[in-house]
């Protein structure tokens, strides 16, 4: 169902202006990374057809077992998990899932991880050109995997990884970045100069949980990614700082339960938004999040999201003073064109 054919105000956003086919999504409504498989679990119980898309699970060149059990456990206002990338690895994901996204009734964007520049540039390219497939997020902020630290906790190595996955396609570009810095801002401008078409905030925040009875850590894999309502302030206070420095748009995600709390990321310089962990408890919460936004931009008669982000937007950038105040020197003018790789042959079959 296009847009057009509901009626009310419109919920399209494009999510990638900055990119030759832009990245165009009928409503700014996502399910986020890990919350839903790769389509398949979801599309008969949620109307898929009412989303702006679904992330997949993140993909690894090779396939993945994940951590050891238990990998979640509840904790005040949300959860904490270790789910150590299970995954079918790249060819996997083409032979078994990429035939699912291309009956999905929402565009599928997919979610990537690899270990090295080369290895991002060539995971990205196995996922060019698949039907339905509309983008990638580079997630660049996984908490559990021993050994390898995140890749967006210092600016040069969020620039150079971000570059490696332009490097490998030509569909627009997400970098998905970790809270778990002291400063967010140097690495979303990282990010943006490696060629990030949009920025997803936040994903989870380390954290632990003990067994008092054990005395050793809950979760299989140790420590793991707190996420859920606990985390939505930060969540938010992360997309206001750096919507604020970028000039490509913000996905927020974090705690998102309700039309409230995406009205939050939105009054907070977000152009979308992804439900993650409240799927888990109520499977159609971004669904229902949708029509909520609906109704809020009728109730206040304006005539489409792209009207309340940009009013929002433009509000907390002035806020934040003139460009040159909010920005370094050399930044991208809003709506330049973003580099995007040569593709190459895919390495992956
Ligand atoms: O699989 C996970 O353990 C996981 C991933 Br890839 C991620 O990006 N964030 C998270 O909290 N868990």
């Amino acid at each position: 169902m296009t847009d057009a054919a509901v009626s009310g105000p419109s919920l399209a956003v494009d999510l990638a202006p900055g990119h030759p086919r832009g990245l165009r999504l009928r409503a700014p409504v996502l399910m986020a990374s890990g919350t839903c498989g790769f389509g398949d679990e979801y599309r008969d119980i949620v109307n898929l057809a009412a989303l702006g898309a679904i992330v997949t699970k993140t993909v690894t060149p090779e396939p993945r077992e994940g951590n050891p059990t238990p990998r979640t456990v509840e904790t005040p206002a949300g959860m904490l998990n270790s789910i150590g990338l299970p995954n079918p690895g790249a060819a996997g994901a083409v032979r078994q899932k990429a035939p699912i996204w291309a009956e999905l009734p929402c565009p599928v964007i997919v979610s990537i991880a690899a270990h090295d520049d080369g290895g991002w540039t060539r995971l990205a390219a196995c996922f060019e050109g698949l039907p339905n497939v509309v983008g990638i997020e580079a997630n660049l902020s996984c908490p559990n995997v021993s050994g390898r630290p995140s890749f967006s906790t210092d600016p040069a190595t969020t620039e150079a990884t971000v570059r490696a996955v332009c490097a490998g396609v030509s569909l627009p570009v997400i970098a998905k970045l970790s809270p778990n810095v002291t400063d967010l801002r140097p690495i979303a401008r990282a990010a943006e100069a490696g060629g990030a078409h949009a920025l997803s905030l936040i994903n989870t925040l380390l954290g632990m949980v003990i067994d008092p009875v054990t005395a050793r850590p809950f979760l299989g894999g140790g420590g793991g990614g707190l996420s859920g309502p606990a985390i939505r302030p930060i969540a938010v206070r992360c997309v206001y700082d750096v919507a604020r420095v970028v000039d490509i748009p913000v996905i927020g995600i974090g705690g998102i339960a309700s039309t409230d709390d995406a009205l939050q990321f939105f009054h907070a310089g977000a152009s979308a938004v992804q439900v993650g962990t409240a799927t888990f408890r109520e499977p159609r919460t971004a669904e229902r999040i949708v029509d909520g936004l609906r109704r809020r931009l009728t109730a206040r008669a304006l005539p489409s999201i792209h009207a309340l982000t940009t009013h929002a937007l433009s509000s907390i950038r002035a806020r934040a003073g003139p460009p040159a105040a909010r920005r370094p020197a050399g930044g991208r003018r809003n709506g330049a064109p973003r580099p995007c790789g040569t593709v190459s042959t895919p390495r992956c079959t």
